[in-house]
């Protein structure tokens, strides 16, 4: 007989309190206070939390120089059925003792991938009416669903942009099969990361076709997932190389170039994540202010790279500073556009005790919430705001405002230049404004 849903995977821990920044229990949250209002509406809303099914559940800390050192016990069955029942029943008790109202994964997150590609669409059927069942009876939803079309060796040359016409059409397949199974779990957005969209050497590689090709492709997916009812946003996440050495999807301003070049911008917008970002020699804040800037800041990866090292390390969230900085934009920004937090983050290889996984996603949740708490104080009783508003106060009335709203020539602002006189110098006060943010942190 299977075993459905009656193992309990982390023994001794109960559902995580929220218990105030004084508790000394490591296994309660300090800053999350899931109803606690802020700026309107509550802490889970600004938030909308999500588990990621892929580093949580399949993730077992190997890497190039060894095997992994997690053993999960869902991962015991050889039966690959068993194995994703029991793996649901782990994530689901996860998710549900953390509290947190959502989680994201890929087509094969939740089965192994089978030989066949029919097979492989027989298996994933069956696991989304079995988790169907689990979001049920949790209350726990789908923030976004995403294909893994970068692990098999057939997508080593990529997937949409693979110069073989073959891959493509499986990558689509496979596409679909995610879509269907978003759509089926009431997924709230779909995600493209294009894993292996790019180049390894352009001496073999023809840039043009390869990106027309992922336009209508991307285009071709929305047509479909769009004709099924599906109501949500599509996000792109962009990533500027690993695994490939340069990747289409660079950043925030390349991707939105790409989707104004391809007709994608009325259904597609972002999702950021922070150890991308810096990989792109952006920081996150950078990403979001543009992202916002075209309205597209959609949803958001959690995790933190490492100041040391130059690949996507994808650590917990920990750096308040850099948290607070994201926060002023996503409040400024009125929020994510459909999405939430996905805490794309992994434990270390030697973090190995069952409560490691609480103690990372307690941490980065409480990350946030008090990056949160900062952030709205900055924007309510400091004079951060009323100073960035008053910088561009020469565009607000008389020539200036006629500039911005497209009333003035070039001929003309040559004439201001000349009756204008000396132009006295205007500090920028960026000494001022951190110090303004160190005194909140
Ligand atoms: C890879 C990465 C992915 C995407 C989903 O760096 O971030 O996990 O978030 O495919
Ligand atoms: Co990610």
């Amino acid at each position: 007989m299977p075993l459905i849903g009656n193992t309990e995977f982390f023994k001794g821990i109960g559902r995580i309190p929220y218990e105030g920044k004084d508790s000394d229990n490591p296994l309660a949250f300090k800053f999350y206070e899931a109803d606690r209002p802020v700026d309107g509406k509550p802490m889970r809303e600004h938030f909308k939390f999500a588990v990621a099914y892929w580093h949580s559940f399949c993730g077992t800390g190997a890497d190039p120089f060894g095997t992994g050192t997690l053993q999960h016990p869902w991962d015991a069955p050889s039966d690959p059925m068993e194995a994703a029942r029991q793996k649901a029943d782990a994530a689901f008790e996860f998710i549900t003792k953390l509290g947190f109202d959502y989680f994201c994964f890929h087509d094969f997150d939740l089965v192994r991938e089978a030989p066949s590609l029919k097979e492989s669409e027989g298996r994933l059927g069956y696991m989304v009416s079995y988790i169907k069942d689990k979001m049920a009876a949790s209350g726990v939803k789908l923030l976004w669903g995403t294909a893994n079309c970068f692990s098999h060796p057939r997508y080593m040359n990529g997937a949409a942009t693979n110069p073989d016409f073959r891959v493509l059409a499986r990558a689509a397949a496979q596409v679909k099969g995610a879509l269907d199974a978003t759509i089926a779990l009431g997924g709230e957005n779909y995600v493209f990361w294009g894993g292996r969209e790019g180049y390894m050497s352009l001496l073999n590689t023809n840039v043009k076709r390869e990106l027309d090709h992922l336009g209508r492709f991307l285009s071709l997916a929305r047509d479909y997932a769009r004709a099924q009812g599906f109501k949500g946003t599509f996000f792109i996440e962009p990533k500027p190389m690993e695994p490939m050495k340069h990747q289409y999807d660079y950043d925030a301003a390349a991707v939105i170039g790409f989707l104004h070049q391809y007709g994608l911008e009325d259904d597609f917008k972002l999702n950021l994540e922070v150890n991308h970002a810096t990989l792109a020699g952006h920081s996150m804040q950078h990403e979001m202010e543009i992202a916002a800037a075209h309205g597209m800041l959609g949803s958001i990866d959690a995790n933190r790279g490492d100041y040391q090292n130059g690949w996507d390390t994808d650590q917990f969230p920990n750096n308040l500073n850099e948290v607070t900085l994201m926060m002023l934009t996503l409040l400024e920004a009125g929020g994510l556009k459909g999405g939430g937090i996905n805490f794309d983050a992994k434990l270390r290889r030697n973090s190995t005790d069952a409560e490691d996984l609480f103690l990372a996603h307690i941490g980065g949740a409480d990350t946030f919430a008090r990056a949160l708490l900062i952030a709205d104080r900055i924007l309510k009783e400091s004079t951060y705001r009323e100073f960035r508003r008053k910088r561009y106060a020469s565009f607000d009335t008389g020539k200036g405002k006629e500039f911005e709203t497209g009333r003035l020539t070039f001929t003309e602002l040559h004439d201001i230049a000349r009756q204008q006189g000396s132009i006295p110098l205007t500090s920028g006060k960026q000494e001022f404004l951190e110090n303004l943010i160190n005194r909140h942190l």
